[in-house]
């Protein structure tokens, strides 16, 4: 995180000697952060690992994914779902003709627009689904029961076969992923991760072990300056809106039972946090040790493993391991991190994580000049506190389009990104904090760009921003504005002609739609503001957030001026 990033040289120096192997060979020896060298002298080299959007075909290709709507099942549910995608792809996929035999012979062709299949277990070949979906959609949901299934601890092996449905036909796809169907636990806390719509799944003794969705919203959180005190400071913390925690100590810095006893207590889910202990170069005993002390406690939302890996330039394969390690020891737990390049080595970091967080801080950089080195930063040199940023709010959601569109080119399914939001300043990069409305802007700018949970960096803030976030907490977290939130797979986002500084995305369930506004502008604009909105709405049901006065007629909302960056989440019926 930042407070460690100021000690980077002193680090990388170490972390250089003792973790890297593979990367860009011969410069190891010079302090860099995402592979760029960061002190005035240091040579210009290609930091490599940057990812690039792939190649087209010239023709559309058939992508079939497959995989469960929930990253894990128990024994306490008798039916699950797959989503299966059938899409058609340039980037992706096997060839596809978009013909096929037609059942009467052969002889003729017809179009082949929709995928049949069997989904299978591997190993007996148990038949779970036979369906077909429309060839170029995505996001099918496919509902089958467990039926005698039995409960174990290691996944099951799982098996799409398709083809179009004529008897001729000579074109086949297959898919494959993995089921977990784990047995129910009665203690500790089991959290899936939504695979359709991004949130989590938790259940503990609160719930009765019944499955609560959450839309995860708090802070990095001081442990030695806040937590340790008392549970009045817990309470405190979670009164002020916060359902998430992620506290900045683990049992290897010393016997903290206490401490995530006060968090059992009062129902606050913490990301364990083992940013110093999850792996020590590529020695992971106190990985295990602490596993047994953690999984079983009622209040464990996520492993957090690597705290800015590709910024430290960790072994490749670092978090991965790490990840596998946490999958067999504790299946029924998400395992988390945060990356903090904008492009550096994205796919084998986040391959040790279930949802991956982004943490650009952009208010109060000089982008272009790095104070604490006495650098220039550019794509390949320099550390300006925000890697590849502009300086502005929107970096924040430009970095989260960005880690979408990573996972789009290298054809995998979406994990969920969250966002870790500036609650801070100094360190010699950042010059000031943000202002509570810069705040709001960052968070439904996250919203607006698909995030599913908000970790800020760090708590104790200050007493401002601290109120900003538990306001913010209080209408994220709950109905109507979460229901949306982790309700639906992605919002559409759409630009408003002539109002370039306007963000909007909307979110579509049943009858209602949920519309996330920022205003980019600092400076009031004092005219008629006009939002077209790609849908047919009839009235204002409620505003959640933010107090504009919008008149809501049929697919618009108007406004008479706008203050500097306002934000507004409205509810309309459609
Ligand atoms: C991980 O990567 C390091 C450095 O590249 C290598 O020495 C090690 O053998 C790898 N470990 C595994 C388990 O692949
Ligand atoms: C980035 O900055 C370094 C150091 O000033 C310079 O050598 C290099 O040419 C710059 N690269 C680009 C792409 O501007
Ligand atoms: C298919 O074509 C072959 C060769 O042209 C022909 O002999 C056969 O009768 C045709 N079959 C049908 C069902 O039209
Ligand atoms: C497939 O669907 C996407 C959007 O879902 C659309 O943009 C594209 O044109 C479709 N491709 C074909 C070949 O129909
Ligand atoms: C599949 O059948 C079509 C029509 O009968 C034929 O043109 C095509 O070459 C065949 N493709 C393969 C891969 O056999
Ligand atoms: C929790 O339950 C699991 C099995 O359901 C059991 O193996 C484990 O020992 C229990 N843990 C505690 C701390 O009771
Ligand atoms: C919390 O930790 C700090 C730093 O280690 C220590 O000074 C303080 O006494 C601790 N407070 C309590 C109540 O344990
Ligand atoms: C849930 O269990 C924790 C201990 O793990 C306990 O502190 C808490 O009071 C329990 N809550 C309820 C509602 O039973
Ligand atoms: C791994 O680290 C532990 C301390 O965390 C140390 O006791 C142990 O000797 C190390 N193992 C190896 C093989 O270096
Ligand atoms: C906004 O515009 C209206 C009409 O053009 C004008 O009457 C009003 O004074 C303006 N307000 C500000 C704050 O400029
Ligand atoms: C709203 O607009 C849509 C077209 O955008 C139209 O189809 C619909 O009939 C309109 N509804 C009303 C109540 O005017
Ligand atoms: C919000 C809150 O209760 N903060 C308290 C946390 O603990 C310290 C030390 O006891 C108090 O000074 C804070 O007021």
């Amino acid at each position: 995180m930042a407070v460690i990033q100021a000690f980077s040289f002193f680090l990388a120096a170490v972390v250089a000697q003792s973790t890297i192997g593979g990367l860009s060979g011969s410069h190891t020896d010079i302090p860099r952060w995402c592979g760029k060298p960061y002190q005035s002298g240091s040579p210009n080299y290609d930091p490599g690992g940057m990812l690039k959007p792939p190649t087209p075909s010239p023709t559309p290709m058939l992508y079939v994914q497959i995989e469960p709507r929930y990253s894990i099942y128990d024994s306490s549910e008798t039916t699950g779902e797959f989503l299966v995608d059938a899409s058609l792809s340039y980037t992706h996929g096997t060839p596809y003709r978009n013909a096929t035999p037609s059942d009467d012979g052969g002889n003729v062709t017809v179009p082949f627009t929709v995928l049949e299949f069997d989904i299978r277990l591997e190993d007996s070949d148990q038949l779970l689904v036979s369906d077909g979906v429309a060839v170029n959609s995505s996001n099918n949901r496919l509902g089958f029961s467990f039926g005698d299934l039995q409960p174990r601890l290691t996944p099951y092996s799982v098996v799409l076969y398709g083809a179009p449905p004529a008897s001729y036909a000579n074109q086949s796809y297959t898919a494959t992923t993995e089921l977990w169907y784990l047995p129910a636990k009665n203690n500790g806390s089991t959290v899936k991760v939504d695979n359709l719509n991004g949130g989590l799944s938790v259940a503990n003794n609160v719930s009765d072990y019944a499955f609560m969705p959450i839309l995860p919203f708090g802070f990095y959180t001081s442990c030695s300056g806040y937590l340790n005190y008392s549970l009045a400071n817990v309470s405190a913390y979670k009164d002020m809106g916060f359902n998430a925690i992620n506290p900045v100590c683990a049992f290897a810095d010393g016997d903290l039972g206490y401490l995530f006893d006060w968090m059992d207590e009062t129902n606050l889910w913490y990301q364990y946090d083992m940013r110093g202990t999850f792996s020590n170069g590529l020695n992971v005993s106190q990985l295990t040790e602490q596993i047994p002390l953690v999984k079983d406690r009622s209040n464990l939302l996520s492993w957090y493993t690597a705290d800015e890996p590709d910024g430290w330039q960790y072994a490749l394969n670092q978090t991965r391991i790490a990840y596998d390690i946490l999958k067999q020891e504790d299946p029924y737990h998400p395992t988390a991190l945060v990356l903090n390049c904008d492009n550096y080595y994205f796919e084998e970091y986040s391959s040790g994580a279930d949802y991956i967080m982004e943490d650009a801080y952009p208010i109060g950089i000089d982008p272009m000049y790095s104070r604490p080195w006495n650098t220039s930063c550019n794509e390949t040199y320099g550390d300006c506190g925000c890697d590849d940023c502009i300086g502005d709010l929107r970096d924040v959601s430009n970095r989260l389009d960005d880690f979408f569109d990573y996972q789009l080119w290298l054809g995998q399914q979406e994990k969920p990104l969250w966002a870790v939001l500036q609650a801070f300043s100094g360190e010699g990069y950042w010059s000031r904090d943000p202002t509570p409305e810069e705040t709001w802007a960052m968070m439904v700018l996250s919203f607006n760009h698909g995030a599913k949970g908000i970790m800020s960096w760090t708590f104790p803030t200050s007493e401002t921003l601290g109120v900003a976030h538990g306001a913010m907490a209080k209408v994220a977290t709950t109905s109507p504005v979460s229901t949306f939130l982790i309700g639906v797979p992605k919002p559409t986002g759409f630009s408003v002609p002539g109002n370039e500084l306007l963000d909007v995305a909307y979110w579509v369930l049943d009858t209602q739609v949920l519309v996330g506004i920022v205003n980019l502008d600092y400076v009031a604009q004092n005219r008629t503001i006009v939002i077209d909105l790609p849908l047919a709405t009839s009235s204002l049901v409620s505003q959640p957030w933010g107090s504009v006065n919008w008149a809501v007629g049929n697919g618009t909302l108007t406004a008479h001026g706008l203050a500097g960056l306002t934000t507004s989440f409205v509810v309309l019926d459609m």
